[in-house]
C-alpha cells in the first residue's frame, strides 16, 4: 500500500507510518484478513453500501465517523486509548513498578495466551453470524449486525497489532492462525466453547450479543487493568465499541418480548400469529447465558491466580480503588462446590477465585438486564417473569460441569436432566419454529412481524432511513 494513503486506509494512532517492521508484517497479514473476510465474513452483501461507523481517533466525543461503506472497504484501524506516561502496576506482586511497554520475558507465554484467546473470539463471532444478513428483520437491524461484525474485525486487528509488534516471529504465526481456525470446525475449532456454537437465527444473535458480548466487556475490562500497557490501552479502546454490541442484544430481545406481549394483550396465542412465545425465549436465554458463564473459566483457577499475581489481568474496575487489598493476599473467597451429592461452601485463597469474582460482577449486570425486560412486561400487564439461570445450570467448565443441576441450581440425576432438558433448553421443535419466522424484511422502515420496531431512530436517523443501499 502506498505511503500516501496509509492513514486513510488504516486509521491509527500507533505511528504505523514510521514503524517499518509492523508495516511489513501487516502488508502480509492484511490481504490474508481480506481473504478470510470474503470466505468467512458476512455471506453476500459485500457489494452493498452499509451506513457504518468507523473508529478514526480516540478523542472523547469525536472518535467515530459515520458514512456509507462497502464492508470489504471498511477501514479497520489500530488504536490505543490515551495512556499515562507515569502509570504504575496497581495490583498483584509487582505493584508499584512502572508498567511494561515491552513484553516481560518471564510472563511472555501467559501474556501471549491471553492475547490469542481474546483475539480468537473476535473472528469466531463473525463466522458464527455470517448467514444472518439473509434473514434480517429490518434494514436497521441489518445495519446493526454488520456494525457489530466489522467492529469484531477491528478487535481482531487490535490483538494482531499486539502480536506483530511485541511477539516477534511466533506472534506473526499466532496472527496467521487466528485467520485459520474456524468456528464449529472439529479439525480446527475456535479456542473457547461458546464460539463454536452455531448462531442460526436472530434470536440466537440477540442472546449472543446480550450475554456473550457482555463476557467480552468483563474480560476486556480486566485486561484493561493490565500491567502490560499496550494491552491495557488496546482493550480500553475496544470497550468503547463494545457498548453498542451489548445494546443491540438487550434492545433486540426487549423488542421481541415487547411484540409478543402486545399480541398476548390482544388475547392471541403468539405461536398462532407468528411471534415468539415467552417460554421459548426463556429457553434461548438459558442456553446462551449458561454457555457464557463458561467463558469465565473455572471458579478455582491457578491460571487466574497467576495472571493476577503477575499483574497481567486485574479484577473488574481494579483501578477504581474499590478493593481492600490490591495484592489480594491473606484473604479467602467462599465458593460453592459440589461434594457427595451436595452443594457446600468452601474457602479458597482469593487469588484463585478471580474467575468466580468476575462472574459475580457479570451475573449482577445480567440480572439488571433481565429486570428491565420484566419491567416492560409488568407495564404491559403480561403475567410472565424472565429469570437468569443459576450459575450451576448447564455448565461445561469449572466445578459444576461435573454434575447436572436444574435451572435453580439444585442437583439432579442424569436421568432427570435428560427427561427435563427440553423445559430449559431450546428443543428441535423450538429451533424449527424460530427458523420458520426468519424471513427477511428489506424495505426501509418495515419490520418483521415477530419483533417491535426500534422505539426511536437509530444514530439520529429516522427508522425509515436507508441503512443499507443494495447494489
Ligand atoms: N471453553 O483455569 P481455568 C469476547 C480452558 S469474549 C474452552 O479454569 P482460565 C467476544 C482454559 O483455557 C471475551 N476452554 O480458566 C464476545 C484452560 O485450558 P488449559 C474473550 C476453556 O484459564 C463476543 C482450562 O480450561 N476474552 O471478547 O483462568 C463476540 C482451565 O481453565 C473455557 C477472554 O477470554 C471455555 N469456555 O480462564 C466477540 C480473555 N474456559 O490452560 C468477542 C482472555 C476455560 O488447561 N482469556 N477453558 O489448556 C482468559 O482470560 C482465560 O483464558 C479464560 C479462561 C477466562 C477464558
Ligand atoms: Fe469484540
Ligand atoms: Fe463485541
Amino acid at each position: 500500500m502506498s505511503n500516501v494513503d496509509l492513514e486513510a486506509r488504516i486509521p491509527n494512532n500507533v505511528g504505523l507510518r514510521d514503524n517499518k517492521r509492523l508495516l511489513r508484517a501487516l502488508e502480509r497479514w492484511q490481504p490474508a484478513f481480506l481473504d478470510w473476510w470474503r470466505e468467512m465474513g458476512p455471506s453476500d452483501f459485500n457489494a452493498d453500501q452499509i451506513y457504518l461507523r468507523t473508529a478514526v481517533g480516540v478523542g472523547k466525543g469525536g472518535w467515530a465517523h459515520f458514512d456509507y461503506v462497502k464492508m470489504p472497504d471498511y477501514r479497520w484501524g489500530i488504536f490505543l486509548a490515551e495512556g499515562d506516561a507515569e502509570r504504575k502496576i496497581h495490583f498483584g506482586d509487582n505493584i508499584g513498578a512502572p508498567v511494561w511497554h515491552e513484553v516481560p520475558g518471564e510472563f511472555r507465554n501467559r501474556l501471549r495466551r491471553l492475547i490469542v484467546t481474546q483475539g480468537d473470539t473476535e473472528p469466531a463471532s463473525v463466522e458464527q453470524q455470517r448467514m444472518l444478513g439473509h434473514t434480517a428483520p429490518s434494514l436497521a437491524d441489518m445495519r446493526s449486525l454488520f456494525q457489530v461484525n466489522v467492529e469484531e474485525g477491528r478487535h481482531l486487528w487490535a490483538m494482531v497489532y499486539l502480536l506483530h509488534t511485541h511477539f516477534g516471529a511466533d506472534g506473526r504465526d499466532e496472527a496467521d492462525e487466528l485467520l485459520e481456525r474456524r468456528s464449529g470446525n472439529p479439525d480446527k475449532p475456535r479456542i473457547l466453547e461458546a464460539f463454536n456454537k452455531p448462531i442460526e437465527t436472530w434470536l440466537d444473535f440477540f442472546c449472543f450479543t446480550t450475554f456473550t458480548d457482555r463476557d467480552g466487556k468483563y474480560q476486556l475490562a480486566s485486561l484493561a487493568e493490565s500491567g502490560f500497557d499496550p494491552l491495557a490501552l488496546s482493550t480500553q479502546f475496544m470497550l468503547t465499541e463494545e457498548a453498542y454490541h451489548m445494546q443491540t442484544g438487550e434492545n433486540g430481545i426487549g423488542r421481541i418480548i415487547h411484540r409478543t406481549a402486545e399480541v398476548m394483550r390482544e388475547g392471541k396465542d403468539p405461536r398462532e400469529v407468528g411471534c415468539m412465545p415467552l417460554d421459548l425465549v426463556q429457553r434461548y436465554l438459558n442456553a446462551w447465558s449458561s454457555v457464557s458463564y463458561d467463558l469465565f473459566g473455572g471458579e478455582d483457577s491457578t491460571n487466574a491466580a497467576e495472571s493476577f499475581a503477575s499483574g497481567l489481568k486485574g479484577r473488574y474496575r481494579e483501578g477504581d480503588g474499590i478493593y481492600k487489598d490490591p495484592k489480594a493476599l491473606g484473604q479467602n473467597y467462599t465458593i460453592e462446590v459440589y461434594e457427595d451429592g451436595k452443594v457446600v461452601e468452601r474457602e479458597v485463597p482469593l487469588r484463585r477465585a478471580m474467575n468466580a469474582l468476575l462472574l459475580d460482577a457479570y451475573l449482577a449486570d445480567c440480572r439488571r438486564i433481565v429486570s428491565r425486560w420484566n419491567r416492560d412486561l409488568a407495564r404491559l400487564e403480561v403475567d410472565f417473569e424472565f429469570r437468569l439461570p443459576n450459575r450451576r445450570f448447564n455448565r461445561s467448565q469449572g466445578i459444576f460441569s461435573e454434575a447436572k443441576f436444574d435451572i435453580d441450581g439444585n442437583p439432579i440425576s442424569n436421568e432427570e436432566w435428560d427427561a427435563r432438558r427440553g423445559e430449559w433448553l431450546p428443543t428441535d421443535e423450538d429451533r424449527a419454529y424460530v427458523m420458520s419466522l426468519m424471513i427477511p424484511v428489506y424495505e426501509p422502515g418495515k419490520y418483521a412481524n415477530w419483533i417491535a420496531p426500534h422505539p426511536t431512530g437509530v444514530n439520529d436517523k429516522p427508522l425509515d432511513f436507508e441503512f443499507v443501499k443494495f447494489h
